[in-house]
C-alpha cells in the first residue's frame, strides 16, 4: 500500500526516530508500503518519518536505469560506523522538498550497521550515490533535513516555497 509524503516543514519531519527493538510483522508492513511509496514517487530512498513514523527504519534502492537490477534494501536501526576522510559534494533532492535540489558535502564512502527484516545485523561499506544517500535518510531519522546544510537565508527561502506549495495543494483538493 502507498502511504502519503509528508512535506516540509511539518513537526514530525524534526523529531529524533525511536530504535526499533524487535522486526514486527507490522513493521516489515511498513517497510514495504515504504518501497511501494519510493518506487511511486519516484525517489531512491525514503525514512518512515517522511511517512509519520516515528520509528529507526529506512528503505533505498539507488541502482537507478532501465539496465540496472534492483535493489531494494530496509535497514532498521541503521548507524555508520566509519565514514571516509575524501569527500563528495552531490545535488539533492527530497521527496518531502518537492522540486527543490542543492549542493551538499558529505562523507564519499560510509560503512553501516543496521538489522534487516529477519532481524539479522548486517554490515556494508557504501560508495558514490549510495553512500550519498544512506547518509541523507539517516539524517531523516535524526530530524535532519538536507537544506539544515544550508545558509538561513536558502534555508529560509525553501520553507516559505514549500509554505505555499502546501497552501495551493490543499486548495486544489478542496
Ligand atoms: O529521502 C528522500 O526524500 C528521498 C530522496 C533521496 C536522495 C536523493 C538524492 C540525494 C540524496 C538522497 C530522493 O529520492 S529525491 C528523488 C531523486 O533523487 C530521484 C528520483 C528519481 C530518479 C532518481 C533520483
Ligand atoms: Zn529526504
Amino acid at each position: 500500500m502507498k502511504r502519503s509524503i509528508l512535506i516540509h516543514p511539518d513537526p514530525r519531519l524534526k523529531k529524533v526516530a525511536a530504535a526499533v527493538d524487535d522486526v514486527s510483522d507490522e513493521l516489515r508492513v511498513l517497510a514495504n508500503d515504504m518501497l511501494s511509496t519510493m518506487y511511486d514517487a519516484p525517489g531512491i530512498g525514503l525514512a518512515a518519518p517522511q511517512v509519520g513514523v516515528g520509528a529507526r527504519l529506512i528503505v533505498l534502492d539507488c541502482e537507478k536505469g532501465d539496465e540496472s537490477t534492483p535493489r531494494p534494501l530496509a535497514m532498521f536501526n541503521p548507524e555508520v560506523v566509519s565514514s571516509s576522510d575524501e569527500m563528495n559534494t552531490y545535488d539533492e533532492g527530497c521527496l518531502s522538498i518537492p522540486d527543490t535540489y542543492a549542493d551538499v558535502t558529505r562523507p564519499e564512502a560510509v560503512t553501516v550497521r543496521w538489522m534487516d527484516v529477519n532481524g539479522n545485523a548486517v554490515e556494508e561499506t557504501f560508495d558514490g550515490l549510495w553512500a550519498t544517500c544512506v547518509q541523507h535518510e539517516i539524517d531523516h531519522l535524526e530530524g535532519k533535513l538536507f537544506i539544515d546544510y544550508l545558509s538561513a537565508l536558502k534555508r529560509q527561502l525553501i520553507t516559505r516555497k514549500m509554505v505555499k506549495l502546501k497552501r495551493d495543494r490543499a486548495r486544489d483538493a478542496f
